[in-house]
């Protein structure tokens, strides 16, 4: 039996302003994704919702930056269960704005460097999310999740990265929307980034195949982080970021086979769903069907078909 999948719900809403994502776990839930994964074989263990904290009064230096404070205890009580769930089989974070993998990425990385795998970060995601509480004009800290787990400077309001991943550890897939700052830490540190013109060019598979090449070489561990607005708006509406010109239904289910082939998935986050922008729950029912694809879910199985 493979290890059991531990779902985490975190209803964190403080990464961004617009009200509704606290709502995605209950979303998540409602759309069976306990039942689909029990129906692909798997152990299921559902450990509710977590809550912050208590909050310390604390003040960023950047003015625009809001609800730090917030943001900070989420990520302490994100990290404690994400490295005792990592600890005990696969974590599914149900989030939740992204500022949740502050915290779910810390404790997972806490628990890679326990074990003494290195840790690889695929970051699907119409947006690169590598400001830092310094460098935000939106103040938005569900932009920020990137730069802390690769150790740039400026959290200072958050405990230390537990064991920061290099650059050439993360990739980011079907990015669309950058901002100059992130563009120049991005460039300095060379991170891969696949963009959608990338995708355009080589298609959703190749640029796919390389990143886990070099993760199965380095007998990695990899986490993922799936942000709805990856997807296209036309087939995923819940979303408070909406950005043209995503990845299709087609290309999300192959990304997610090749990563359930690869067999290099140790633990993902469901990130930025707002119910409350959904239409009649198709959002959360395509992501819940996105987890199956990638947690073994096969149309056709052949075992001559080669994947990842
Ligand atoms: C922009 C900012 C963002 C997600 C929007 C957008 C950030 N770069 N991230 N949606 N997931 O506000 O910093
Ligand atoms: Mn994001
Ligand atoms: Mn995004
Ligand atoms: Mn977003």
């Amino acid at each position: 039996m493979s290890l059991p999948r531990i779902l985490i719900g975190a209803p964190i809403d403080s990464g961004q302003r617009r009200a509704g994502c606290l709502m995605g776990p209950a979303a998540y839930r409602v759309a069976g994704i306990a039942q689909a994964l029990a129906d692909l074989g798997h152990g299921v263990e559902d450990r509710g919702d977590l809550a912050p904290g208590p909050l310390s009064a604390i003040h960023s230096p950047n003015p625009a930056v809001h609800s730090l404070a917030e943001t900070v205890a989420w990520t302490r009580a994100l990290a404690a269960a994400g490295q005792a769930a990592m600890a005990a089989g696969f974590p599914i974070f149900m989030g939740g704005d992204h500022s949740l993998s502050l915290g779910s990425v810390a404790g997972v990385a806490a628990q890679a460097a326990a074990v003494g795998r290195p840790l690889f970060v695929l970051w699907l995601d119409a947006h690169s999310d590598f400001h830092t509480p310094l460098t935000t004009t939106s103040g938005n800290l569900h932009g920020t999740p990137l730069a802390y787990i690769a150790g740039e400077p400026g959290f200072d309001a958050f405990a230390p990265f537990p064991a920061p991943v290099p650059a050439d550890r993360i990739c980011l897939y079907g990015i669309r929307s950058i901002d100059p700052a992130e563009y120049a830490t991005m460039l300095a540190r060379q991170v891969t980034v696949v963009d959608m013109r990338d995708i355009d060019e080589s298609g959703i598979v190749a640029p796919l195949r390389a990143f886990l090449d070099r993760v199965r070489a380095a007998g990695g561990m990899l986490h993922v982080s799936l942000d709805v607005d990856f997807l296209d708006p036309g087939i995923a509406p819940a979303v408070g970021t909406t950005v043209p010109g995503g990845i299709t239904f087609r290309e999300a289910h192959l990304v997610m086979e090749h990563l359930h082939d690869s067999g290099l998935v140790t633990s993902l986050d469901l990130v930025e769903l707002n119910p409350f922008l959904d239409e009649r729950g198709r959002t959360a029912k395509l992501m819940v069907d996105l987890v199956g694809s990638l947690m073994g879910r096969k149309v056709f199985d052949r075992p001559t078909r080669s994947f990842g």
